[in-house]
């Protein structure tokens, strides 16, 4: 590790800003290697002090410095900063830096890559275009001239309008953009290349017109229409929903092949990763539209929650992902199946949340310490965020969470704020008391609920207690008691639920829990109560309760909440590989029968509710078992999870043939009706192709061979990939002709070979990095190779000699120096060593310490390394 540890930043450090600017003026002259970028601001001293003007600026070869128009040569320069000493309270600043965008591989700052120019400001990115206060507190208005040649980038874009635009002499063309909302500099974009453009109207609810603009790589404009549509549904859907409209007259998306992540949020420019715009039947999956249509939504409502009101430092980054991401939650519900879209959530939340929270990287979704800003895009930030705003949303109900959220955009429009700001506009709004709970803002770890009851049969008296408990984390020791919304209901030997007006939680079907016990208690019964806990996922929790069998069968066939009766099965599945994972050759044969004996059951609920079905069907994955032990065994568990499939594969195999003839085959659409019938599909030959089932591989390659569509391509390589099956590489042979042109479809065939469980991976995947089409500045390219390996695939990571760990470690290392931002998030799987056994454990630290022992290692890594090594 470098010798000089690079300082964190503390939450509790925020100072506001010494100047403030308000208008920026841009040049760009575009040059492959050699941009000039002119930027004159307007300053002004912010407060009486008489401290210098300290910019940022990273990677910059600086030209010039003007003040009022007069050269400056009374400056000093560092690796991170400019500071200038400067005694006006107003003034002009101009400096001219040159920057070399073909060289820059992190794809921060302003990049060159497949032919285009393209930026990516967020978070601290501006300061390797220009120097500047490159901090969200700083609210400026932008105008951006654009010089390039003409031929080679036609179409030339930043925020804002368009204002005017003319032609050089020399072949050069110039474009200039008005942005005429004040933003921080994170939501600065500029884009220059030659696209092909779909082009749309969206007329707002007061009868604007909006002009939308998607650009997509020269012959893929066929593939841009769902992305199209998906933002015009996003953009009917937050008038209706939340009464927000859209407010420039032009919104843009481009579409790039090169993205460190999903998509960006620019004001009237979003940027995407074109895995999230690009679609058609044949190379997309269901999956991918799903996802094309959550991210062109998620990145719209930025243009409230993000844009319009925007975070005051990098602290508060919740402030507008964890409310987007919820927006974007309910949207996706509202496009579909909600029961389904909630088990999504509920999964990335125990497979990677809670993983995180275990992890030296736990952190609450307001961090209070940071080395590098770009290692908390994280699943608590997003995800746990989103639970903690959706927990607002149930305690204060719909129509109240309205009333708080339009009083924040009323308060704090045009301005960069703070959680608290947004809590308080909440409890100001709806007047429901929310000082405890903000602790979720600042405590991390996931809390657990351990329910116990007691029933006595004479009295006909029932009490439950719910007793709330945060295990200490990495980052913090002492917890405190949480506000947490808790829905359930009590279910009779019948599978009514139980009501009773004298208690208050019955009647509501909930129960706020702030002390650290809670008691019920209903009098009056026959007989004990099945609780059916935790309905639609409330509250980012564990629940701890001793359900017997037949509880949980009672809750899968009766409850009224189809989360709950997703979840019982998921109870259901995961008791049997434990036990199995356990003592694989005493199995207990009557936990085992109960199972069968709700899978039976589920089968018939395929033709009222097949998306409940197809998630119920469907066993925990092997990420989410491992949260639920202290130790995970990794090939106990992973055995035990095949058997438990295979029994449910080769008893139920006549059901599994039925239910995949049942499903009719009609034309690709990608209709809410279709997807639910093409996974019943797939999962169903997945399980026949399991159970080695008669005729299941002629099944498969007709299957194959008909399909007019990615989902059952896809759906036949996975189940022969799984199953085993020798035409496996027969098949990814034919696929791979097919499709070697196409790069996102090929991100498909890379990530099936690094999922294989095969003993010689370790060898095979050499022979997939050497691949003509394998590269290391492309992130998909890597996240599809290495990221799958890592997090996927269980035996060949965890391989008991270190293999895998040392496959993982020896690419993060020469990713440092290409790409540190992807380098430090496929390094996750190796910091989350806590919970494996102890010769894993050294194992993966061994990787780790080889990992912090680099030169020149980027403060990505650093911070993660040092964490997980403490
Ligand atoms: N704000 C974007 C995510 C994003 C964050 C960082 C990036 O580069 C370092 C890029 C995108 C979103 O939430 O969609
Ligand atoms: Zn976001």
């Amino acid at each position: 590790m470098s010798v000089l540890s690079p300082v964190a930043k503390k939450r509790s450090d925020y100072r506001a800003p010494d100047f403030l600017i308000d208008h920026v003026d841009m040049a760009f002259h575009l040059d492959v290697t050699q941009t000039r970028v002119i930027s004159t601001s307007r300053f002004t001293r912010n407060g009486q002090h008489q401290s210098p003007l300290v910019l940022d600026g990273e990677n910059l070869q600086l030209i010039s410095v003007t003040i009022n128009g007069e050269p400056v040569t009374d400056y000093h320069q560092s690796d991170e900063h400019l500071t200038l000493n400067i005694n006006q309270n107003d003034f002009e600043l101009c400096i001219e830096t040159r920057i070399n965008p073909q060289e820059n591989k992190t794809l921060e700052g302003l990049y060159f890559s497949g032919g285009a120019y393209c930026t990516q400001c967020e978070a601290e990115g501006f300061r390797k275009i220009t120097y500047f206060l490159d901090r969200p507190d700083v609210l400026a208005k932008y105008d951006v001239t654009i010089f390039a040649d003409k031929t080679r980038y036609p179409h030339m874009l930043s925020n804002g309008n368009q204002i005017d635009k003319g032609e050089l002499d020399d072949g050069r063309h110039w474009v200039k953009w008005q942005d005429p909302f004040k933003k921080p500099s994170y939501l600065f974009a500029l884009v220059a290349g030659n696209f092909d453009l779909l082009t749309d109207r969206f007329v707002t609810q007061s009868g604007r017109s909006v002009a939308l603009e998607l650009y997509v790589d020269k012959g893929a404009l066929d593939k841009g229409h769902h992305a199209l549509a998906s933002l015009k549904k996003a953009m009917a859907w937050d008038e209706q929903v939340f009464g927000l409209e859209y407010d420039l007259d032009i919104y843009m998306i481009v579409a790039v092949d090169f993205f460190n992540m999903g998509a960006m949020e620019n004001k009237g420019l979003n940027v995407f990763n074109s895995k999230f715009v690009l679609a058609d039947a044949e190379s997309a999956t269901d999956d991918d539209f799903f996802n094309i249509e959550a991210v062109i939504g998620h990145e719209y409502f930025h243009n409230w929650t993000g844009n319009r009101v925007t975070c005051r430092d990098w602290f508060q980054l919740s402030l507008k992902e964890g409310l987007t991401v919820f927006r974007d939650q309910q949207f996706s519900a509202d496009m579909s199946s909600p029961v389904f879209n909630r088990i999504k959530n509920v999964q990335i939340i125990r497979e990677h949340q809670f993983a995180e929270d275990a992890s030296a990287m736990a952190h609450p979704i307001r961090p209070e310490e940071v080395i590098e800003m770009n290692n908390f895009y994280t699943v608590t930030v997003y995800d746990k965020g989103a639970e903690v705003i959706r927990m607002m949303h149930t305690l204060l109900g719909a129509a109240g969470f309205r009333q708080g959220m339009d009083l924040y955009f009323s308060r704090f429009d045009g301005q960069a704020v703070t959680c608290d700001d947004f809590v308080q506009a909440m409890q100001d709004a709806t007047q429901v008391d929310l000082s405890q709970f903000r602790r979720w803002y600042s405590q991390s770890g996931t809390p657990k609920v351990k329910v116990t009851d007691s029933f006595d049969a004479k009295t006909g008296v029932y009490h439950i207690d719910f007793t709330q408990n945060t295990p200490p984390t990495a980052d913090q020791k002492v917890k405190q008691n949480l506000h947490i919304p808790f829905k359930f209901e009590l279910l009779d030997e019948k599978g009514n639920s139980i009501s009773d007006d004298s208690v208050p939680e019955l009647s509501a079907k909930m129960i706020e829990l702030t002390s650290r016990v809670h008691r019920i208690t209903v009098t009056g019964l026959q007989a004990k109560p099945t609780p059916s806990l935790l309905h639609d996922f409330s509250a980012p929790i564990k629940v701890d309760y001793a359900y017997s069998h037949q509880q949980l069968s009672n809750i899968i066939l009766y409850s009224g909440d189809d989360f709950a009766r997703w979840d019982a099965s998921q109870r259901l599945y995961s008791r049997c590989i434990h036990n199995l994972a356990i003592s694989p050759d005493t199995p207990d044969d009557e936990l085992l029968d109960s199972m069968l004996q709700a899978v039976q059951g589920i089968f018939d609920i395929a033709d009222v509710n097949p998306a409940l079905a197809g998630a119920m069907l469907s066993l925990p994955s092997f990420e989410t078992l491992s949260q639920q032990v202290d130790e995970i065994q990794v090939e106990a568990l992973y055995h035990a999870q095949r058997s438990v499939r295979n029994l449910i594969a080769t008893t139920l195999s006549d059901q599994w043939s039925t239910l995949y003839h049942k499903q009719a085959v009609v034309p690709y659409r990608y209709v809410a009706d279709d997807v639910d019938s093409r996974r019943l599909r797939n999962l169903s030959l997945s399980y026949l192709v399991q159970a080695g089932a008669p005729q299941s591989s002629d099944i498969l390659l007709a299957q194959f061979a008909q399909a007019d569509n990615m989902t059952d391509c896809l759906g036949v390589l996975k189940a022969a990939q799984f199953g085993e099956l020798k035409q496996f590489d027969q098949l990814m042979e034919q696929f791979e002709t097919r499709w070697r042109h196409d790069p996102l479809v090929l991100d498909k065939w890379f990530a099936l070979h690094a999922n294989m469980e095969r003993s010689d991976i370790l060898v095979r995947l050499p022979l997939l990095l050497s691949h003509d089409k394998f590269s290391l500045d492309n992130p998909n390219r890597v996240r599809s190779v290495l990221g799958s390996f890592a997090f996927y695939n269980v035996l060949g990571f965890h391989a008991v000699d270190g293999s895998g760990y040392k496959f993982l470690a020896d690419y993060i290392l020469k990713l440092n120096s290409v790409n540190p931002q992807v380098a430090a998030r496929i390094i996750t799987p190796l910091t989350q060593w806590q919970k494996f056994d102890e010769k894993r454990r050294e194992l993966m630290r061994y990787q780790l310490a080889r990992i912090a022992d680099c030169q020149d290692l980027s403060k990505d890594l650093i911070e993660k390394v040092s964490k997980s090594l403490n």
